[in-house]
């Protein structure tokens, strides 16, 4: 029986256009009882609103999100517009009674996070974060090897997230596409926009992050800004490294920038155990290495001239979302992480097991951003609540 879901998009940016493709794709792909209809989209801007409706098929737009979030026929809210207008759209949309799905990172910071998890948790609406790389399927494959026991105690995660675009100093902060350097509307540089994804996957992975200590910093200190075309200060951290303990006693590394000349989208990550070790790299995004130093059931060691890491290749019908898709050697990309975390969230409102991450779920990344954050200033350990 199918189900229609009105969806309510606000923004038209990166990823608004990844959630729009994700809405159109994902009936085709999966087997669900929702299927989702591209009602309307909003942004202020209405020139290029129109511009995105007809682009993309949706019925309708609107100019103010209050106009859409007060539409009786819109079922969903999905926010992708900037860090800074989250919280105020979340608490209006829970209090509406919309499902809600939002961009990464839920929040500007903790508190903010805190009261938008209060407030769809008393409307008792479905909520789910957009970390999308949860879904790469070599992801989710080395989530399985973990959960399998392959692993066993876990000694190291080292996780690196890498860019580029940033170096140029007549890079302007501020504006449409800019809006990441610009604190008021980011909340922090790399440290939500990047290491978000990376403590999100870690913890997913390998469970809670106890402390952190770290150190940023911000290379070009003054920008002009698009909105006023004055120079001004550079209120974001251009790089971020930070060490971690994770709550299983095992030790992380986390490093982040958009000074790496020569990487554009470098998210890699890699968990060292007793019995075995996975490697993933974005760039790479088809493999998941994986190490095997002992059959997690019978504790039997690999032969030692036989050891070495796998390159797995996830294409086949029997790893993580793959059978949705083509026949085994043929490959997925970005946007259907996007296409698969929607379908694990509307597999979640069949169900009645929520997908996650959910908002709970993303206030306690933003506690890992907020202590980094605050570690970097203040020096020293932080304690993770
Ligand atoms: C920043 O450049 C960015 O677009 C992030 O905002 C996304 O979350 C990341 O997936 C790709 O890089």
């Amino acid at each position: 029986m199918s189900k229609p879901l009105n969806i309510g998009m606000i923004g038209y940016g990166f990823m608004g256009r990844a959630h729009s493709n994700a809405y159109r794709q994902v009936n085709k792909f999966f087997d669900l009882e929702y299927q989702p209809v591209l009602k309307a989209c909003c942004a202020r801007k209405k020139e290029k609103i129109a511009q995105f409706a007809k682009n993309w098929g949706y019925e309708s737009y609107e100019t103010d999100w209050r106009e859409l979030i007060a539409r009786k026929d819109i079922q969903v809210i999905d926010i992708g517009s900037p860090n800074n207008t989250h919280k105020e759209i979340v608490l209006a949309a829970a209090e509406a009674g919309k499902m809600i799905l939002c961009e990464k990172p839920l929040a500007m910071n903790v508190a903010e996070a805190e009261e938008m998890c209060r407030a769809v948790e008393k409307a008792g609406v479905p909520n789910m974060v957009w970390y999308n790389y949860r879904r790469v399927p070599a992801i989710s494959l080395a989530k399985q090897i973990v959960d399998e026991g392959r692993i066993g105690r876990p000694f190291h995660y080292r996780a690196t997230y890498l860019q580029d675009w940033t170096i140029a100093t007549d890079v302007p902060q501020g504006g449409a596409a800019l809006w990441r350097l610009d604190v008021d509307v980011a909340g922090s540089g790399v440290t939500g926009d990047l290491l978000a994804h990376s403590i999100d996957t870690a913890e997913w992975l390998n469970g809670p992050i106890a402390r952190v200590t770290a150190a940023t910093e911000t290379f070009v200190k003054e920008r002009v800004h698009a909105d006023t075309g004055k120079v001004q200060p550079v209120g974001i951290d251009d790089a971020c490294m930070f060490l971690a303990v994770f709550a299983n006693g095992s030790m992380g590394t986390f490093e982040s920038t958009r000074y790496a000349r020569g990487r554009k989208n470098f998210n890699t990550f890699e968990l060292n155990g007793e019995a075995g070790s996975v490697y993933f790299d974005l760039e790479d995004a088809q493999y998941l290495q994986y190490f095997k130093y002992a059959d997690p059931k019978t504790n039997e060691k690999i032969e030692s001239h036989l050891t070495g890491w796998q390159k797995i290749h996830v294409t086949n019908g029997e790893h993580p979302y793959m059978k949705h898709w083509w026949v085994p050697g043929c490959t997925i990309g970005y946007e259907h992480t996007f296409t698969n975390a929607l379908a694990d969230f509307l597999q979640g409102l069949e169900s009645g097991k929520p997908a996650q991450p959910d908002f709970r779920s993303g206030l306690q990344t933003q506690k890992v951003c907020d202590a980094v954050l605050k570690s970097a200033k203040t020096g020293g350990w932080v304690e993770i609540a």
